[in-house]
C-alpha cells in the first residue's frame, strides 16, 4: 500500500480523498493556489504546497508545479480526483514516466474511452446498445447527409474529443446537418485539437442513467448499479439519485450487465461511469464514459456500502477488489443535491463571497460533503459548487422528507445559494412522482420565467 499521496484537487473532493487516505493509513498531500490557502483541503492533509496563482493553469492543471509538489513530497501516488486532470491521459502518462502511481485508469483505457469514436468501436464489439449513426468519424458534408437520410431526422452532431455537451449540434434537415457539420468540426479542431465528429439519431427526451463501475488490475470487474441524473441544466447536474426510481429489475440487469462489458472490453480497472439515455420504451443507449470517480458517488456509496475512493486507493496499489459481484447489494433509496454559490433568481449567477453563517443538517440518513465553514470566503475563480447534501433512506418518499428537513436546517449566509431551488424540486409534483427527463428542469425554469 502506499505511504503517501498527493491530491491534485481542490474543494470538497479533495476533502473526500483526504478522509479516504487517512482512514487507510496513508498520508496526504494537498496542493492549493493561492486563493485557497484558506480552504478546508489544506488544514486537513499532513502537508500542504502552493503550487500556483488562482487561475486553474497555473495552479491545479500545472503539470509541471503538480510533479514538482509530488517530487519534493516524495509521494507514492497522485490522486486526480475530478475535473481539472483527472481524465487528461497525457497527465497520467507523466505521471507513469515519473514513477508515480495514478489513482485512476491506466492510460490506455482513458485514452480508448476519452475518444467517443474509439469507445463505440469498443462498445459494439461488446454488444452495448447504442443509437444507429455514423460508422466511425465522417468526413464531410455528402457523407453526412447520406447517413442522416438512413438514420432520420433530427440527428445530433457530436465531438470525438467532446464530452459533456461540448461540441454538440443537432439538425433536422440536410440545409441544417450541412453548416451543422463545418461549425461541429471548426469548434470541436479549436477546443480539443480534434475535429473528429460523427453523427447519431438523436432522442428527444430520456432520462440520464449511468452505471457506476469498479476494476482490479488483476481483470476483475463489478457494477454498483445505476444513478439516476436527469435532474440537470446546462449539462450540469443539480440531483442526483441513486437507483434509478422507473427501472424494472430486466432493464437494470441489461444495463448494468451492458456496462461491464464495456469496462472488460476496454481494459478497466478504477473507478469509472457508462453513461446511457433510458428512452419511455425502457430502450438505453450508451452516451459515453466518465474515468474518473464523479461528483455523485456518495449515492451509489449510500445504497451499496461501498467506499468508492479507498477502493481506486487500494486498487491503484495493485489490490484485488476483494468482492464479486454477488456482494454487492442495493439497500434503500440515495439522493444527492448539489449546493451551488450561485443566484437561481438571477440565471444562476456566481456569487461567490464570504460566508458568514454556515449551519449545517444532520441527523440519521444524513452526510454533507462540503469544504467550507463559518468565516470561508468563496474565491470567484472556480466551480460554484460548495456542498453536497446527500440522503440515505430505506425509500424515495422518505428520501424526500429528509431533504426536506435538512434543507430546512441548512443557513448558508450571506451569499446566494441553490437551496431555495431545491426547496422548491422537493415540491413539485412531478419530480416526486419521479416525471421527469433530461428537459425537466430547463422548461420549469422556462415557464417559471414567462410568468
Ligand atoms: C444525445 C442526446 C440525444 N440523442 N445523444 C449531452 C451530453 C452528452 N453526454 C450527450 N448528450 C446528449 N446526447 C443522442 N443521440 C441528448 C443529449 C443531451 C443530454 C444528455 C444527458 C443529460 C443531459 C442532456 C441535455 C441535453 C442533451
Amino acid at each position: 500500500m502506499f505511504t503517501r499521496i498527493l491530491i491534485a484537487n481542490r474543494g470538497e473532493i479533495a476533502v473526500r480523498i483526504i478522509r479516504a487516505a487517512r482512514e487507510l493509513g496513508i498520508e496526504t498531500v494537498a496542493v492549493h493556489s493561492t486563493a485557497d490557502a484558506t480552504s478546508r483541503h489544506v488544514k486537513l492533509a499532513d502537508r500542504a504546497i502552493c503550487i500556483g496563482g488562482p487561475p486553474a493553469a497555473e495552479s491545479y492543471l500545472n503539470i509541471p508545479h503538480i510533479i514538482s509538489a509530488a517530487e519534493v513530497a516524495n509521494v507514492d501516488a497522485i490522486h486526480p480526483g475530478y475535473g481539472f486532470l483527472a481524465e487528461n491521459a497525457h497527465f497520467a502518462e507523466v505521471c507513469r514516466s515519473c514513477n508515480i502511481e495514478f489513482i485512476g485508469p491506466s492510460v490506455e483505457s482513458m485514452a480508448l474511452l476519452g475518444d467517443k469514436i474509439k469507445c463505440k468501436e469498443t462498445a459494439a464489439k461488446a454488444k452495448v446498445p447504442m443509437f444507429p449513426g455514423s460508422k466511425g468519424a465522417v468526413e464531410d458534408e455528402a457523407e453526412a447527409v447520406k447517413v442522416a437520410r438512413r438514420i432520420g431526422y433530427p440527428v445530433i452532431i457530436k465531438a470525438a474529443a467532446g464530452g459533456g455537451g461540448r461540441g454538440m449540434r443537432i439538425a433536422h434537415n440536410d440545409l441544417g446537418l450541412r453548416s451543422a457539420i463545418h461549425s461541429a468540426r471548426a469548434e470541436a479542431e479549436a477546443a480539443f485539437g480534434n475535429g473528429s465528429v460523427f453523427i447519431e439519431k438523436f432522442l428527444e427526451s430520456a432520462r440520464h442513467v449511468e452505471v457506476q463501475i469498479l476494476g482490479d488490475q488483476h481483470g476483475n470487474v463489478v457494477h454498483l448499479f445505476e444513478r439516476d441524473c436527469s435532474m440537470q441544466r446546462r449539462h450540469q447536474k443539480l440531483i442526483e439519485e441513486a437507483p434509478c426510481p422507473v427501472l424494472d429489475e430486466q432493464t437494470r440487469h441489461d444495463l448494468c450487465a451492458s456496462a461491464v462489458r464495456l469496462a472488460k472490453a476496454a481494459g478497466y480497472f478504477s473507478a469509472g461511469t457508462v453513461e446511457f439515455l433510458l428512452d419511455k420504451k425502457k430502450d438505453f443507449y450508451l452516451l459515453e464514459v466518465n474515468t474518473r470517480v464523479q461528483v455523485e458517488h456518495p449515492v451509489t456509496e449510500a445504497i451499496t456500502g461501498v467506499d468508492i475512493v479507498k477502493t481506486q486507493i487500494r486498487v491503484a496499489a495493485g489490490e484485488k477488489l476483494g468482492f464479486t459481484q454477488k456482494d454487492i447489494h442495493l439497500a434503500g433509496h440515495a439522493m444527492e443535491v448539489r449546493i451551488n454559490a450561485e443566484d437561481p433568481e438571477r440565471r444562476f449567477a456566481p456569487c461567490p463571497g464570504t460566508i458568514e453563517h454556515f449551519d449545517i443538517p444532520g441527523g440519521p440518513g444524513v452526510r454533507l460533503d462540503t469544504h467550507c465553514y463559518g468565516g470561508y470566503r468563496v474565491p470567484p475563480n472556480y466551480d460554484s459548487m460548495i456542498a453536497k447534501l446527500i440522503v440515505h433512506q430505506p425509500t424515495r418518499k422518505l428520501v424526500i422528507a429528509t431533504m426536506r428537513r435538512a434543507l430546512a436546517e441548512f443557513t448558508i449566509a450571506p451569499i446566494k445559494t441553490t437551496i431555495p431551488l431545491h426547496q422548491q424540486l422537493m415540491t413539485n409534483g412531478d419530480f416526486i412522482k419521479a416525471d421527469v427527463d433530461i428537459h425537466f428542469v430547463e422548461r420549469l425554469l422556462a415557464e417559471r420565467a414567462e410568468g
